[in-house]
């Protein structure tokens, strides 16, 4: 296949200045009649011809300033369109007419339609689906859209920017008009027409401008909506008061969709959303729901500066709007909620997505140099990992110098297309501070370890350190350089508190972060009175493995201690897995005393916050401990482990836990606010204790019977079936459940998960059976990753099975996704990249599965690359 390389970069010859677009409505055979006004760049010959992107197309007619354009000057492909013999003229216009059939569309890119309702989906390449362009970011078009369609097929009629006029054409038809005067790709392009109910609200900007807010979803949905509609009021707000950024249309509109490929898109004021994350209501959603309906709807509002009025040149600089705005989202799900929670929260998440990513065949730089296929690389690298890359940033120029990089960038490259270099550069002009080893984190891919061994002179009162950082080998790239590694710290002293620091010699440290720059550096800390104990890397300020010399002792004096509470969660974590590599390798289950009596204690100490409490208490995962041990893994054993500690913690605390779990249950009426949030997280998490404790499922099926919202329900259901698959009070509890919201898709995704979350060999047989579950659609992306993709990514024994059927089941269900919906099926076959860490009879089974699918005739590109890629 075709590779795209960074430095093949070239402008266009042409640019498209203005696009009208008339769109008239047929599920099978939709007419798009597209006015382009098209501009020859200064400097190229007259007799270029212009070579316009098309995925598909068929073309019905062709001509130029209003004349048909001969055979002998174009050629048309399903791909391409290329015309010659062009007026002389720098500017002219071209009218091409395509027809298309949404009702066919299932891979969900360009135009389709998702129950009966036409929507679009263009990023990154969807609208060369739709007609010819210059389907690429850096060329910015103001556009106009005109939609006709049946009145009774589609009442509502949605696209870019403002709305301009509206009317009927005779008793059947009707259309509208949008105008966007904003100049954007056409990646940002989309179209919503159908019959839908919607919910209104105003937004007055800082500068009083008022600006019409409007959701649309499917009738009778509305209430549902309104927890969206007031996040993303308080995500308009916050974008002022944090960054400045002004709201620039007088509307806004969101659409929920269910059949949708990714999580929401940020279209110019019309973004288009998976309903998952905009439903809500407290029967039906859970907390995590709401806290993921409040994050998204901010970041794709928060897009509108960071993507829309400044966008990317190319597609290698993707991370240059989503690095930034899940910088954003992150920044303001903190300050919305609690701070530390949501730091561990990410960081988790981090290390769970992105550090096996970095660490497998799949890794690559945060900006990639070669893509085969970009819809491959909206990855966890390129989000998550390019979202630590801008926190180091501002760690490193803190938070004044920090926002006048941003204002710098804002005020320099409104209206442009740009790149990583020209947003690094505002940077280091608005601080006067050189970011060029920094930038390294840009462009070199694999996570850096870092390894720290200190010692205390006491005839001196020197604390040194001695710190090596390294990258291991990724693919294509062997050499690594050392980076440019922020590193907050602080020492604390036998009374816990925080140690006064005098000077220091070997690295730069300033502002409580250490500066490391090179491979190998000695840090000598002068004249500390008593030898302390290191709190490194605090709040995570640089995305590294961190591998110290501490003592148990020093790691349990920092959980109690530590006045970073995000590192105080870091050394009861960094215990917890210690122990559970040593127990999942040893098979021996003696567990430290003072490890579950640390754990008991923040569970019970009421000056930390519920929340908080909860995620001391949620031990590593069976990946997370996978991931740590690394290679030759068996995931039955760790399981065992990890059910051994759960028992041992929740035997060891069983009166104490019973007291919190009764103290904590909430005698108001359901909010979905953060405190209360955080309340029902720790009763959840110590359910899952006391329910192992006991050794009988009672008190679980008393919550799951008593519940009052979702959240306790699907935690109550969630521990029967993980703990008592085959009990029949889980049977009973699944089929409740099952009966109530049957005709609810999005609670029922939650059925499908919790049951292909099931430990172990049998849930491969149940997965496969809810294959064939009326609820269940293989077109639906929302299903085939809550059924499909649950059981590969988040189900260890089930799907490593040692007999390697799982790895067939998932291979199956890639070749049979791949034939509608690639850019999906691509997705679910990303489970596979850890194939090379598991013992090696697994191994052997999941290459077999992975040659199997590469076997295929007429796989899609996607599928393709990431199987290549993950045989390596
Ligand atoms: N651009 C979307 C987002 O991340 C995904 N396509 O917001
Ligand atoms: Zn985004």
């Amino acid at each position: 296949g075709q590779v795209f390389r960074l430095e093949d970069y070239k402008p266009s010859d042409y640019l498209i200045t203005h696009t009208d677009l008339l769109f008239r409505l047929d599920p099978t055979a939709t007419l798009v009649t597209a006015k382009l006004s098209v501009k020859r760049r200064d400097g190229v010959a007259a007799n270029a011809p212009v070579v316009l992107d098309g995925d598909g197309l068929v073309l019905e007619s062709l001509s130029i300033n209003g004349m048909p354009v001969s055979d002998d000057r174009y050629k048309a492909t399903p791909d391409s369109l290329e015309i010659s013999g062009l007026p002389q003229e720098a500017s002219f216009e071209l009218e091409i007419v395509t027809r298309i059939s949404p009702v066919t569309n299932k891979a969900l890119m360009g135009l389709y339609q998702s129950s009966g309702n036409y929507c679009t989906q263009c990023e990154a390449e969807g609208f060369r689906r739709i007609t010819y362009f210059l389907d690429r970011p850096d060329n910015l078009s103001t556009f106009t859209v005109r939609i006709e369609a049946k009145k009774s097929e589609a009442p509502v009629l949605l696209s870019n920017g403002n709305p301009v006029e509206q009317g009927s054409l005779d008793s059947e038809w009707h259309y509208a008009v949008w105008h966007d005067p904003f100049p954007k790709p056409s990646y940002l392009f989309a179209l919503v027409a159908g019959d839908l109910g919607s919910i209104h609200d105003t937004f007055t900007t800082s500068s009083g401008r008022e600006v019409a807010l409007g959701i649309y979803v499917e009738h009778g949905k509305e209430p549902l909506a309104t927890y969206a509609m007031d996040a993303l009021k308080r995500s308009m707000r916050w974008d002022e008061e944090r960054f400045g950024c002004e709201y620039d249309l007088s509307v806004f509109n969101i659409v929920a969709v269910s059949d949708f490929n990714m999580g929401a898109m940020e279209n110019k004021g019309l973004n288009v959303f998976n309903d998952k994350y905009v439903l809500a209501d407290p029967e039906t959603a859970t907390d995590a729901d709401y806290a993921n309906i409040e994050a998204i709807i901010a970041h794709e509002y928060f897009h509108n500066w960071t993507g829309n009025r400044i966008t990317c040149r190319d597609w290698f600089q993707l991370c240059l709007k989503e690095g930034l705005t899940v910088y954003r989202d992150h920044e303001f799900s903190a300050d919305q909620r609690s701070r530390p929670v949501k730091r561990i929260a990410e960081v988790r998440n981090l290390r769970a997505l992105q550090f096996p990513e970095d660490q497998g065949p799949l890794a690559h730089p945060v900006r990639p140099r070669r893509y085969k296929e970009i819809n491959n690389f909206y990855t966890s690298t390129v989000y998550e990992k390019g979202s630590e890359v801008v926190r180091m940033i501002h760690t490193i120029l803190g938070a004044e110098q920090f926002r006048a990089g941003m204002d710098l960038y804002f005020q320099r490259h409104d209206g442009q297309a740009v790149t990583i270099e020209d947003f690094i550069a505002c940077f280091q002009e608005a601080s006067g501070r050189a970011l060029t080893h920094f930038a390294l984190w840009y462009h070199q891919a694999g996570t850096p370890r870092v390894n720290v061994t200190s010692s205390y002179e006491a005839d001196t009162g020197d604390f040194v350190l001695n710190v090596e950082q390294s990258v291991p080998p990724t693919p294509a790239e062997s050499m690594k350089k050392p980076l440019h590694i922020p590193l907050a710290y602080g020492l604390l002293g036998p009374n816990g508190e925080d140690m006064e620091v005098g000077s220091v010699e070997g690295a730069t440290v300033a502002d409580g972060v250490i500066h490391l720059t090179e491979g190998s550096q000695t840090v000598r800390f002068r004249g500390i009175g008593s030898r302390p104990v290191l709190s490194l890397n605090r709040g995570f300020s640089s995305p590294i493995v961190l591998k110290q010399d501490l003592t148990k002792e020093d790691r349990l004096f920092l959980a109690r201690h530590d006045s970073d509470l995000y590192n105080r969660w870091e050394a009861i974590n960094a215990l917890c897995v210690e122990a559970l590599i040593a127990a999942s390798t040893s098979g021996s289950y003696d567990f430290d005393p003072a490890l579950v009596q640390c754990l008991v204690e923040m569970a019970s100490n009421e000056s930390l916050e519920p929340a908080y409490r909860a995620l001391a208490l949620s031990l590593p995962t069976e990946a997370d401990i996978a991931r740590e041990i690394g290679s030759n893994v068996n995931p039955d054993a760790v399981l065992a482990a990890r059910s051994a500690l759960r028992l041992a913690i929740g035997s060891a605390a069983r009166d104490a836990f019973g007291r919190i779990y009764d103290a904590q249950a909430d005698r108001q009426p359901f909010s979905p606010d953060a405190a209360s949030a955080g309340k029902r997280s720790l009763r959840n998490i110590l359910l899952d204790y006391l329910v192992a404790a006991d050794g009988s499922p009672e008190l679980a099926s008393r919550q799951f019977e008593a519940a009052d919202n979702m959240t306790d329900r699907a935690a109550a259901l969630s521990v029967l079936a993980h703990q008592y698959p085959q009990h029949e009070a889980t049977q009973k509890a699944l089929s409740a459940f099952e009966e109530r919201f049957c005709d609810n898709a999005l609670v029922m995704d939650k059925w499908f998960i919790i049951q292909a979350t099931i430990p172990g060999a049998a849930t491969l047989d149940l997965v496969r059976g809810l294959t064939a579950h009326p609820a269940f659609s293989l077109t639906n992306p929302n299903r085939v990753r809550s059924l499909v993709g649950t059981f590969a990514s988040g189900n260890q024994t089930g799907f490593h099975r040692a007999d390697g059927a799982g790895y067939r089941f998932l291979a199956d269900t890639v070749i049979a996704l791949d034939k509608h919906n690639p850019q999906v099926a691509a997705r679910l076959s990303t489970a596979f990249r850890s194939w090379r860490s598991m013992e090696a009879g697994r191994q052997e089974k999941a290459r077999k599965a992975l040659a199997s699918i590469n076997e295929v005739p007429n796989l899609s590109r996607d599928v393709k690359d990431i199987v290549e890629r993950t045989l390596g």
